[in-house]
């Protein structure tokens, strides 16, 4: 009984037209803005900058654009043994994701947000490395796959590095499928296709279609190869084992990327290079751009 009385005095003195209730009234009103936007803005602010994971063979140059990116000039490198992680930010050449609507008069600054760039070793007995970070709890934001286009013009450099590129794939495709919802599960991938300064590289869309091309043969060979040791058998088809092994469009003739984005996995291959010579050097600004739009 006590209560409800204090309750109704409350209540009446509140709506009176006292200047104390107006005045408190009046506080509460200005001030709960105010203490909302903070809370939310310090929960926004202690959120840890999104990861983009560096994958791909050795040699590639993933460790020299990680120096490049984090420092603004690439550093010496050697084969890497163990991951490292650098926290980068964006330059105002590239525009984020949140600042893509912005006219190009606009003054005001960019917001250049920050983010963890984790390299990972490329020797084959190492990829366990990239393999959990992809398929581990905290999903990384996007994933680089580096490239060395000149690599890719040997038929034995070819092969190495879409077989990676094929796995890579394949659990992010993974991830995707077995997830119960879509959220947080789309990653997308930028073949970055470097080496673009040296003499026997490949232009991009060679890159491109020739590693489309040893893509194909490499899950033709992997379904088979399934079947031949009795892992899969009739059933596993029809079960669908064979088919959620199966990278991209399930049971298509030709592999391309484009068949990864029905798999919530958006593939783009940009050209660059991290050294060079002088008036080539840290050709990157497309990587940049890519980095922004995924941020
Ligand atoms: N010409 C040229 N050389 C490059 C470029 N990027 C990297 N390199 C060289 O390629 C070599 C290998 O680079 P790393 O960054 O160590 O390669 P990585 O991918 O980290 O290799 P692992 O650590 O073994 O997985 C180094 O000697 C680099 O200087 C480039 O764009 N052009
Ligand atoms: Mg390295």
């Amino acid at each position: 009984m006590a209560g409800s009385n204090s309750i109704e005095v409350w209540m009446t003195w509140a709506f009176s037209p006292a200047i104390s209730a107006i005045i408190v009234t009046l506080l509460i009103s200005l001030l709960s803005p105010v203490i909302i936007h903070y809370f939310l803005y310090r929960k926004a602010n202690s959120k840890e900058p999104p990861t983009f994971l560096l994958v791909g063979p050795s040699g590639a140059g993933k460790t020299s654009l990680l120096t490049l990116l984090a420092n603004g000039t690439p550093s010496p490198t050697h084969t890497s043994q163990s991951p490292t992680t650098a926290l980068c930010q964006l330059p105002s050449s590239a525009k984020a994701r949140e600042d893509r609507y912005r006219s190009e008069h606009d003054t005001t600054s960019l917001s250049r947000p920050k983010f963890l760039l984790s390299d990972t070793p490329g020797h084959g007995k190492l990829r366990h490395h990239a393999t959990t970070a992809i398929s581990g709890p905290k999903a990384p934001k996007g994933v680089i796959f580096v490239v060395d286009s000149a690599a890719v013009s040997s038929t034995a450099g070819l092969a190495e590095t879409a077989e990676f590129l094929h796995d890579i794939l394949l659990l992010l495709q993974k991830r995707h499928t077995q997830a119960k919802t879509s959220k947080g599960t789309e990653i997308p991938v930028l073949v970055a296709a470097n080496k673009q300064d040296v003499f026997t590289s490949l232009p991009v869309n060679l890159v491109q279609s020739r590693l489309e091309g040893e893509i194909d043969k490499v899950r033709q060979s992997r379904s088979k190869g399934l079947l031949d040791s009795g892992v899969a058998n009739e059933d596993d088809v029809i079960n669908g084992d064979e088919e959620s092994n199966w990278l991209g469009e399930y049971g298509s003739k030709e592999f391309s990327f484009t068949q990864m984005g029905e798999h919530g996995v958006d593939v783009k291959v940009l050209g660059g290079n991290v050294v060079g010579n002088d008036e080539k050097a840290g050709q990157v600004g497309e990587w940049w751009d890519w980095i922004g739009d995924n941020l």
